[in-house]
């Protein structure tokens, strides 16, 4: 792979909203990212395998848990902290941003939220480092755009849970220590359960052939007749609104990371366009190429906008979903067009692991389905705008 010649485009000198802290967080990810991952990811993508050496330099840049306070072991840092982070991860690639996603909104989040005292102090200084990875169950196999409607359950037994069920899509799952899993009890009342590797009855086969996001370990979460400790339900919150709270904060960090992988691409392509000659000029002088560098920088432009006006709403808890559901798609869509008018400006380079931009395309059509699909985060802004739910 090419060496990692990255400058961040700011077109409209949107460092003048940050803080000086916000330019610290972003530059301290930004080296680690061009240092520990740039040089290896595109090996790692092409093996479809997670680079588990990264884990402790991702708990050291903040990325897990960068907004979870520091008497948890997280970063207690501010949202917009949090979005660049993932901004400069998904710079990298977008299934290193997904593991730190998922261990900071997925797990630690509905730990600090929705957890006991007890559970906070076990469980969230350990994520905190990377001394366990945790993983996020929701989806399952029949139901994937509608979580409602999962068939996972576990019984009350007097003395512990007993759990049934499987779950699909799964980040981290193959190889993390703790899963919170979101199953119906008796009365068909949604709940987090931390789930341990290790127990009985709960295995979680690797998923493969991935032409996405190959350098995320993704896998299934099979429970059978697993006997979970009563002190490992998340009592602070039931129903579908406790799993779709976690959401929120995972879709508000893919609406920054997104970002981070337009800019990789329109980056490369425009450094590319300036080097590459035909017909005696170099590419970047026609009006062909301009056209789709200008548009790139205009998008990512907006895209900025958007994300760094969510992020102050969000800092003041003023954010609604719905404001987030249209970031996310807004910036997925932006990101996964930009990568493929890039590719186009390298040519046939453009679809070699020299280059990081094919990967970032391939990662984006995962990026653009999960965490809400592309058509539901419209239907939830036209649920916001017009009163009608269309998903039924
Ligand atoms: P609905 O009846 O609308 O709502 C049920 C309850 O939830 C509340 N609610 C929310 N609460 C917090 N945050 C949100 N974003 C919320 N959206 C809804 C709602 O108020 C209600 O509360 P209550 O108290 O009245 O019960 O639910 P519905 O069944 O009609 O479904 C709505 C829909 C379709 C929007 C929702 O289910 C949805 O978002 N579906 C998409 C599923 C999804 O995003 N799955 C993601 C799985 S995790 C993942 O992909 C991780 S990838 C990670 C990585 O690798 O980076
Ligand atoms: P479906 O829900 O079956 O949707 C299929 C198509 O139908 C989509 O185009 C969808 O937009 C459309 N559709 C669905 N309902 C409607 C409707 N009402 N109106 C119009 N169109 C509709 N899940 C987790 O729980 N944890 C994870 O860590 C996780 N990681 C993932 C990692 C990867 C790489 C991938 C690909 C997925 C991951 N997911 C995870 C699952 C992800 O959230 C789901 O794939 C996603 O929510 C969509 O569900 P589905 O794949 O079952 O598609």
């Amino acid at each position: 792979m090419k060496p990692d010649l990255f400058e961040a485009p700011d077109y409209y000198n949107l460092d003048e909203l940050l803080t000086e802290e916000h330019k610290l967080v972003r530059d301290a990810a930004r080296s680690w990212v061009k240092r520990e991952v740039s040089p290896i990811i595109e090996d790692y993508a092409q093996r479809a395998a997670f680079p588990e050496q990264i884990i402790g330099g991702l708990a050291e840049i903040g990325a897990f848990g960068p907004y979870i306070p520091e008497e948890y072991g997280g970063a207690g840092l501010d949202q917009i902290s949090y979005g660049l982070i993932m901004q400069e991860i998904e710079r990298g690639d977008s299934g290193v941003r997904s593991t730190a996603s998922v261990q900071s909104s997925l797990v630690m989040y509905p730990i600090w939220k929705y957890g006991t005292e007890e559970q906070r102090k076990k469980y969230l200084p350990k994520l905190a480092s990377g001394e366990y990875m945790g993983c996020f169950g929701l989806t399952e196999p029949n139901h994937g755009s509608n979580p409602g409607g999962m068939e996972t359950k576990f019984k009350d037994m007097g003395d512990h849970y007993l759990l049934n069920g499987a779950k699909l899509w799964i980040s981290n799952a193959p190889f993390a220590q703790v899963a919170v899993v979101w199953a119906k009890n008796e009365e068909g009342r949604i709940h987090g359960l931390i789930v341990e590797r290790g127990m009985e009855g709960f295995s979680t086969p690797e998923t493969h052939n991935k032409w996405s996001l190959r350098a995320s370990a993704t896998g299934e979460l099979i429970f059978d007749n697993v006997k979970v400790p009563k002190e490992n339900l998340l009592p602070g919150k039931s129903g579908l609104g406790a799993p779709l709270g976690c959401l929120d904060s995972a879709r508000f960090g893919i609406a920054w990371g997104a970002i981070g992988a337009a800019m990789d691409c329109y980056d490369t392509a425009l450094r590319y366009a300036k080097e590459r000659v035909q017909f005696d000029k170099p590419i970047a002088a026609t009006q062909l190429q301009q056209k789709k560098l200008a548009e790139m920088i205009t998008e990512i432009t907006k895209a900025q906008l958007l994300a760094w006006r969510l992020g102050v709403l969000r800092e003041q808890g003023k954010a609604t979903s719905a404001q987030i559901s249209m970031a996310k798609r807004n910036n997925v869509d932006m990101a996964i067009k930009i990568a493929r008018e890039a590719r186009q400006v390298l040519g046939g380079m453009g679809i070699t692991g020299e280059y990081s931009i094919m990967r970032h395309m391939m990662n984006l059509e995962s990026v653009i389905t999960y965490e809400g699909t592309h058509d539901i985060h419209l239907l939830i802004t036209g649920m916001d705008i017009t009163g009608h739910a269309a998903f039924k």
